[in-house]
């Protein structure tokens, strides 16, 4: 179970996992105190004047106005400008912190697609869905790049949030400094699915990290339509495939199998078991008529059991 955002921690913040959280909402609350500090002397003495200088009903004409006054000046110029001076610093300091991953950093490639998120681990050649498994103590480098459209990688409980864009790659770090299970979200609105663009952090000790990348995908032994039902919801496709027969971004399983599909350029495929591997793994070679190619290849994100998992479950929704 992910760590609660909103049982651990302070009014604004997320219990911190990373030491640099600490320093990100020092400098949060520092503005924000200052901020209610100013707003009072500004506003209150806007309305003490406007009390004390009411109109009192005579049409007096001042005879000398008070118009420059260089402690003033001299005031409300040096106090903004060390408060700015002193957020630019901290901030500044922070900021590299943030940004910048250390060369000893371990490098994990981030995709974002409509909707889910996929990562890489280059060094063992693993790949996994919406679930980012990284060791404790150790500087993680995200290098990250969306197949579609715009999504924002956002960690709460680690204070880093980027946008994740197509055609170019951002890059984020972080390091955890505990063991837990923490909430990933997308931040940029992407389309039907958005709110379903969730993921989970797993920071592991380094030895259970080692022993997990060791290991294959778990759910070995599970019947394959269980499976395929699991996945269902893993892998996502429930965001865009109802198995009640309403149509959703996707055409709904309900009665797929063994039946005549009509495809957009008018041809019509029996729906069989290599009809729907090929689905899953190449949508856009026969796409559905009345649907736009929306589905994202899931060809190497599945395993081929887990690909015929999906076709034994999509074969018993009738
Ligand atoms: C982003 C939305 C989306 C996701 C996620 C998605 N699909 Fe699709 N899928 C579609 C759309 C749209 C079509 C119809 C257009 C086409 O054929 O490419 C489709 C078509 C299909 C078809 C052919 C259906 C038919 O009526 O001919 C199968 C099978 C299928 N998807 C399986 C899956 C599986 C399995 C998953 C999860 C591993 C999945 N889809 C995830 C959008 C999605
Ligand atoms: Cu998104």
């Amino acid at each position: 179970m992910n760590e609660s955002l909103v049982k651990f921690g302070t009014l604004f913040f997320s219990k911190p996992a990373t030491a640099i959280a600490g320093q990100v909402d020092s400098l949060f609350t520092f503005i924000l105190w200052v901020s209610v500090i100013l707003f009072l002397l500004v506003f209150g003495a806007a309305a003490l004047f406007v009390f004390k200088y009411r109109s009192k009903g005579t049409n007096e004409i001042p005879k000398q106005q008070w118009i420059h006054d260089n402690r003033f000046e001299l005031l409300w110029t040096i106090v903004p400008f060390i408060l700015v001076m002193i957020v630019f610093v901290w901030g500044f300091k922070d900021f590299f912190l943030l940004r910048v991953s250390p060369s000893y950093s371990y490098e994990i490639s981030v995709t974002g697609k409509k909707w889910f998120w996929v990562f890489d681990y280059s060094d063992t050649g693993k790949t996994v869905m919406n679930d980012l498994v990284v060791p404790v103590n150790q500087p993680i480098k995200l290098i990250m790049a969306s197949e579609d459209v715009l999504h924002s990688f956002y960690i709460p409980n680690m204070r880093i949030k980027r946008d994740v864009i197509p055609n170019r790659y951002t890059t984020l770090t972080f390091t955890a400094d505990r063991v837990g299970e923490f909430s990933i979200f997308c931040t940029e609105y992407c389309g039907d699915g958005h709110s379903a663009m969730l993921a989970n952090l797993k920071v592991l000790s380094t030895e259970d990290f080692e022993e997990w990348k060791q290991t294959g995908g778990a759910s070995d032994d599970m019947p394959l339509a269980d499976l395929g039902k699991k996945l269902y919801a893993d892998k996502m496709c429930n965001t865009c495939h109802s198995l009640d027969g309403s149509p959703m971004s996707g055409p709904s399983w309900k009665g797929l199998y063994n039946t005549n599909r009509e495809l957009s350029d008018g041809s019509v495929v029996l729906a069989d078991e290599n009809y729907l591997r090929e689905s899953i793994v190449d949508p856009k070679a026969k796409i559905a008529a009345g649907y736009p190619p929306v589905m994202p290849a899931y060809a190497g994100l599945l395993s081929d059991r887990e690909i015929k998992a999906l076709i034994e479950y999509i074969k018993e929704i009738k």
